[in-house]
């Protein structure tokens, strides 16, 4: 086709990707390991630090984003490009819009903890939200140097739902440091990130991860100051033994946010298997006739627990704004 024959907005998409593809085969690739507002500190491929501006074509970049950059002396650069997500974890910002907070992430660390009371609703919701963002889901229960052998059991008996599920379920004690080294090598070449609950002891198992303690162990409820932490900075941190974590209070809150409530079922891995092939192609699964996952439940092949939290799931979303 001759040049003559393209719209002058075909010309531009065209400057623009060719543009993008000489500045993609020019420049080096980086991750981003905190964002300054209006800089970045990256990390390149030897591990080295630079503080880099931003190419104003490109949106906010945050922790773990893959970018291309330009080196411009010993310590600082210029960021071209950021390379596409493969995915990310999003907060309301103060207007309820959604603020990309960290991205590219390979696990979620689902903390629970004998105190304050193992919540699985709250394991549910958060598995939920890992299975919708494509995040490898892992439950990791806390302070186990608490119970006596006939609670373990028990807590035991409660979490063996999830290994049924195929979950990975970890016992550790920050105090007593039991199961860290498990921890340890589950975070082995991955990006993981610390969610759950505020005092089920996050703070106390990343500072036992990571000798240069970041957290604040007993710091006030997370919850409770959610203003100030969306302020608050997240930042990509190297474990001593291999792999990193992204934390900040902020993103250890993350919760179950801006879900449809078509969505929400898929975020149970057990209905997968049963979805579309209800009667309703609109099917909530929570009274309609023909249901198949209703059939399922009543089958004994969803438990009653799950179902349970999927319909509690449905009233929040419902009550969301
Ligand atoms: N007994 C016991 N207490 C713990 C353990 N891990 C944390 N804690 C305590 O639980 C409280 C909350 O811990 P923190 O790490 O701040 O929890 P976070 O809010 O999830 O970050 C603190 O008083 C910790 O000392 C543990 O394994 N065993
Ligand atoms: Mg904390
Ligand atoms: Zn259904």
């Amino acid at each position: 086709m001759s040049k003559r024959k393209l719209t002058k907005l075909q010309q531009t998409r065209i400057k623009q990707q060719q543009e993008q593809a000489t500045v993609t085969a020019s420049g080096q690739h980086a991750i981003v390991t905190a964002n300054r507002g209006k800089t970045v500190i990256i990390e390149d491929q030897a591990q080295q630090t630079f503080i880099c501006n931003i190419r104003q074509n490109i949106d906010t970049l945050v922790c773990g984003d893959h970018v291309i950059w330009q080196q411009q002396d010993e310590t600082t650069g210029v960021v071209l490009a950021l390379e596409p997500r493969t995915n990310y974890l999003a907060r309301p910002d103060r207007r309820g819009q959604a603020k990309v907070v960290a991205a590219n992430i390979d696990q979620l660390m689902i903390v629970s903890a004998v105190k304050p009371a193992l919540n699985t609703r709250l394991i549910d919701r958060y598995l939920v939200a890992a299975e919708l963002s494509d995040i490898t889901p892992l439950i990791v229960f806390n302070k186990i140097d608490l119970p006596d052998k006939i609670k373990m059991n028990d807590f035991q008996e409660q979490l063996s739902i999830y290994t049924e599920l195929g979950y990975q379920v970890v016992f550790t004690s920050a105090k007593q440091d039991k199961g860290i080294s498990d921890l340890q090598s589950i975070l082995v070449d991955k990006i993981s990130v610390f969610v759950g609950h505020s005092g089920v002891g996050k703070s106390s198992i990343i500072n036992a991860l990571l000798p240069e303690s970041p957290a604040e162990v007993g710091e006030i409820s997370d919850s409770t100051q959610k203003g100030r932490h969306t302020t608050t900075l997240a930042q990509l941190y190297h474990l001593p033994n291999g792999g990193n974590l992204i934390d900040s209070p902020g993103i250890r809150e993350f919760g179950l946010w801006q879900v449809k409530l078509q969505q929400a079922a898929e975020g149970f891995i057990e209905f997968r298997p049963y979805l579309r092939h209800c009667r309703f192609r609109d099917c909530l699964h929570e009274e309609e006739p023909g249901c198949r996952i209703l059939e399922a439940v009543k089958e004994g092949k969803i438990t009653d627990m799950r179902w349970d939290s999927y319909r509690r799931i449905m009233d929040s979303l419902r009550e969301a704004p």
